[in-house]
């Protein structure tokens, strides 16, 4: 008796006791990587000196760095298409889409293992993958045949019953989980949809939901593999890939939460926070200047077609910018075949390429204080390139209703909802490019924007540094390490990209932390909440930062933390955080015997106190951390 999650888990089980906490090893049958975190990500796997890559399937993506302002993004490209020809991994081309779109439609497999060097990868749990976003080391030793490591998962199950009402979709299920449970309501667990309102969602709506369901901290979220899921494979001509996959019993999970969808409503995510969700009715009437739909969250070729059949024949809010981005070719492609494109186009929307695009500040970025209303999955302050904008997050109904009235709207004014065709997909794979036999002769093409990874060195005995920064609750890996179009150029220049850490909260921090030759972070509840970027950490380690102290830990960073070394403490006592004050000076003793009981006590000189912290790691990440790093843990085993 089991709960699909740990089918899998179990299924691919290769150290340790399945029980939920500890900490176990899994085999990952299939990778993906994006071109913003897969420079990096190839960097390491390089330097593992491997022949080729050792996975079911490895795909790497080009999605996010697209805007080609100068050398850096293509120079990148160049060197993700052929160092993927050399190590046996298939090149999906700038152009073919978002990643987690295209994994979907293309490779995504019930029952099988994902792992991708980005936060939104369980989307494929839409199609009943289990699906993991990781930091680019840990991906680039999955495709080198390495166990990828992780705490067994609390399941918990959410039973859907009913059905959604008309101009209600799949993005409010997941802003409704939000509501509920905020972004660390998931931290260490793993959402499992079952019951029968799951037969109402098709597979491209349930990947918005496991997609979003990265935003609850959760390790991931998974459908079931069903006869809908069986039926969308066979229309991307992939039945072969279909195995039928539900839990046994609903004692199978930890919890039960009931969702019945005929009483969701229209919701909508308020600045700064996915979490921050509220009925849509609280907003109506608010003046919105910018409209997006796109994104790994709502691109499909389905909500795609609400938005096209509703603005067909009407015109936008001339007050409104109005963009939309297809989530893939296969997607723009049949919105082009099927008329909706021109629909889109005479109503007055500006079609942009199928990619990231403005979800990562890659442009579009809204006007000063302007109100950006984006069908995405994250708003936090900054993100669209705008520091004093504020972003709605909302579904596909709700946004082409805003961008017809020029304010929040409820769509029912819209009236009927639309009938959606069901269009047999155009499959044409000939944008992912497919890795010769051999590939050894093949020369790595490397411009002047890749840079060699930094050196990383055993960890010290003693530390005595000061705190170079203290930071709030939640703090986003978008604060720690901004994106946007000025700086995601220089994810494969580490010396670069390092003036850049925490320049939202305070720009001074990287000379101070050069001149102080390092130091402490101090931060609140679920730092490093949000994107699975080991640039948050990579940079931060570069600038001589020893450890960071919290309260709390989201599970992706936490873990790029101890992969480069830095050492990842807890307090004890959650009200020391408020004694200790940016600048004291902090001296730690016998830190590597410290690391293996598990405790550090920490003399805070300035002020005259000591501190208890956790080092809440497992024996295998202590070992790694006395290495200094997972590339030298590595090459000493
Ligand atoms: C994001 O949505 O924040 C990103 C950009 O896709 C990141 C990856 C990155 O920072 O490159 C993510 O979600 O992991
Ligand atoms: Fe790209 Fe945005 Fe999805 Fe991240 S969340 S993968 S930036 S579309």
């Amino acid at each position: 008796m089991a709960s699909v999650t740990e089918k899998i888990l179990k299924a691919h089980l290769k150290d340790g006791r399945y029980e939920a906490g500890k900490e176990i090893g899994i085999k990952i049958d299939d990778t993906l990587t994006q071109d913003a975190t897969g420079t990096m990500a190839y960097l390491e796997f390089e330097a593992m000196g491997l022949p080729k890559v050792d996975t079911e399937l490895s795909v790497s993506y080009v999605d996010h760095n697209m805007l080609q302002t100068d050398f850096k993004n293509a120079d990148d490209h160049d060197y993700l298409r052929s160092v993927a020809a050399k190590y046996g991994v298939l090149y999906s081309r700038a152009g073919n889409g978002i990643c987690h779109q295209v994994h979907l439609e293309r490779f995504a497999r019930p029952g099988k293992t994902l792992l991708g060097s980005d936060s939104h990868t369980p989307t494929a749990g839409g199609a009943g993958s289990l699906a993991i976003g990781a930091g680019g080391l840990d991906v680039a030793i999955a495709m080198g045949g390495g166990i990828f490591y992780l705490d067994t998962p609390k399941v918990v199950g959410v039973r859907l019953t009913g059905r959604l009402r008309a101009w209600v979709s799949a993005k409010d299920i997941i802003l409704e989980m939000l509501r509920r449970f905020d972004v660390k309501g998931g931290v260490g667990k793993v959402y499992e949809y079952f019951g029968d309102g799951v037969k109402t969602l098709s597979v491209p709506e349930r990947a918005t939901i496991t997609n979003m369901g990265a935003e609850l901290g959760a390790t991931t979220s998974i459908f079931p593999s069903d006869d809908v899921t069986k039926d969308y494979l066979k229309m991307q001509e992939r039945e072969k890939d279909w195995v039928e996959m539900h839990h046994d019993s609903d004692s199978d999970f930890s919890e039960i939460i009931e969702l019945d969808l005929a009483k969701i409503e229209p919701l909508v995510a308020k600045p700064h926070s996915p979490g921050n969700v509220a009925s849509l009715k609280e907003l109506e009437g608010m003046k919105v200047d910018q409209v997006i739909v796109g994104s790994c969250t709502n691109s499909s070729f389905r909500d795609l077609m609400v938005v096209a059949t509703i603005l067909k024949g009407k015109k936008i809010n001339p007050n409104v910018s109005f963009c939309v981005l297809p989530g893939s070719r296969q997607v723009y492609s049949m919105i082009a075949r099927n008329g909706a494109l021109a629909d889109l186009i005479s109503a007055g929307a500006r079609i942009l390429e199928s990619a990231c695009g403005p979800c990562i500040g890659m442009g579009q970025a809204p006007r000063s204080g302007g109100v950006t209303v984006r069908t995405f999955n994250r708003n936090f302050e900054g993100r669209c390139g705008t520091k004093d904008a504020k972003a709605y997050l909302c579904s596909p109904e709700v946004a082409v209703a805003a961008a017809l009235y020029g304010q929040f709207t409820n769509p029912e004014k819209l009236g009927g909802y639309p009938i959606i065709p069901h269009d047999k997909p155009m499959i044409d794979d000939s944008m992912i490019v497919k890795p010769p036999k051999d590939g050894s002769k093949i020369e790595i093409i490397r411009g002047p924007n890749i840079k060699p990874l930094p050196q990383m060195k055993p960890l010290d005995d003693e530390i005595r540094k000061e705190v170079l920064i203290k930071v709030q609750d939640n703090v986003t890996t978008d604060h720690i390490m901004p994106a946007g179009a000025q700086i995601l150029p220089l994810r494969s220049n580490i010396p670069a990209i390092s003036e850049f850490v925490f320049s939202q909260i305070d720009p001074s921090f990287p000379k101070r932390a050069k001149e102080k030759g390092g130091g402490f972070i101090i931060g609140g509840e679920n730092y490093g909440q949000g994107s699975s970027r080991e640039h948050a950490a990579i940079a931060p380690l570069y600038l001589g930062v020893k450890a960071v102290i919290v309260k709390s830990w989201a599970r992706i960073h936490k873990g790029n933390l101890v992969n480069f070394g830095i050492v990842p403490l807890t307090f004890e006592d959650p009200k020391d955080y408020d004694r200790i004050a940016q600048g004291d000076m902090l001296e730690i003793k016998d830190l590597r015997d410290a690391i293996k009981k598990g405790i550090i006590t920490i003399r805070d000189s300035t002020k005259g106190f000591d501190f208890n912290a956790k080092v809440d790691v497992s024996g295998r990440a202590m070992d790694v951390l006395l290495d200094g790093g997972e590339i030298n843990h590595v090459k000493r085993k």
